[in-house]
């Protein structure tokens, strides 16, 4: 798909709301100050940047009260309306949709913005430490960014999301075989009895070190995308990779994917051309020293551009 002067759309979204740390709503800002709206333009390619990203902030409500256990529920719901509008906005007009997050709850978003253009035959290529696929009822931590695939798999029942939630908006958009994970490592009880529930496809760091890193790819775009015909969303969470590599994020787990690990999804990825949507959360420049934050930074722009076709020659 992707050509030289081809657009990217990107959208900022400095939102913590769907977890307990302050920071991450820095991640976009240290992107850009790293360089990366250049670096994409230095690749051949034209870049529309959404409005108002500084509204993300500005649109918290004065009082957000748990509903159930889910925190900042209003918050973290019209956050991702907003992303949603964004995302599809850029799809529609034939753009490469990049979001660079803030927490992991705008997932919600960003996937029922592109879903929206791209229909139901869109694939979802997942990459994390966790699954985040918690539903109302069953997350522990109440914290929505372990949650986002709940939503738009249409996981939740309807006393989960009544007619009056926050999440009232969100349809369910994707469908449980186009969606495969890789590099889970820490995935809660509940978490797992969903996933066997619904025979979703799921490639940990064992499969990772049993099979290697190329073979998980290609077993994983098989599931998903068997022709290599479909289009695929990629929403990569900086903390699959091993802190060692991405120290700068808010649930490390450590055991996680190697630098090239990382970049080699990316690029095999890219190779498909089939790339249509790109997200890269988590990224929290509060935590740790300045060189952790440095790293974590430079690697998050660098995933980028290896999904942009930065490494294929
Ligand atoms: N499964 C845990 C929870 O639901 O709280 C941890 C979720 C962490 C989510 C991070 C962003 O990927
Ligand atoms: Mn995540
Ligand atoms: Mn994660
Ligand atoms: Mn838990």
């Amino acid at each position: 798909f992707l050509k030289n002067g081809d657009t990217v759309g990107i959208t900022c979204v400095p939102f913590s709301g769907g977890q307990p740390k302050g920071g991450v709503d820095d991640g976009p800002i240290e992107m850009i100050r790293f360089g990366i709206l250049d670096q994409i333009q230095g690749m051949g390619y034209q870049i529309e940047l959404s409005e108002g990203m500084d509204k993300y902030r500005t649109m918290q409500p004065a009082s957000d009260p748990p509903i159930g256990n889910m925190k900042n529920p209003r918050y973290v719901g019209m956050a991702a309306r907003r992303v949603a509008e964004q995302v599809q906005s850029h799809c529609k007009q034939g753009r490469l949709a990049v979001t660079l997050g803030g927490d992991h709850s705008i997932a919600m978003g960003t996937l029922a913005g592109s879903s929206s253009v791209y229909g139901s035959d869109m694939c979802v290529v997942w990459v994390d430490a966790h699954a985040d696929i918690n539903t109302p009822s069953s997350t522990d931590s109440g914290n929505l960014h372990g949650c986002p695939l709940s939503f738009v798999l249409g996981l939740c029942d309807k006393d989960e999301v009544p007619a009056n939630s926050p999440f009232e908006w969100i349809k369910p958009c994707i469908r449980k075989n186009r969606l495969v994970y890789i590099g889970l490592r820490d995935v809660d009880a509940a978490e797992k009895v969903i996933l066997r529930k619904h025979g979703i496809r799921a490639f940990s760091m064992h499969d990772v070190d049993k099979h290697g890193i190329g073979r998980v790819v290609e077993m994983a775009l098989d599931h998903v995308n068997p022709d290599r015909s479909r289009p695929i969303h990629m929403s990569f969470d900086v903390d699959a990779l091993d802190p060692s590599v991405a120290p700068a994020t808010g649930t490390p787990v450590r055991g996680g994917l190697t630098f090239r690990e990382g970049h080699y999804i990316c690029e095999a990825v890219a190779e498909t051309g089939c790339l249509v949507a790109l997200d890269l959360v988590e990224v929290n420049p509060l935590l740790g020293d300045p060189e952790s934050l440095r790293q974590t930074v430079a690697v998050g722009c660098s995933l980028v551009r290896s999904s942009l076709g930065e490494s294929l020659l």
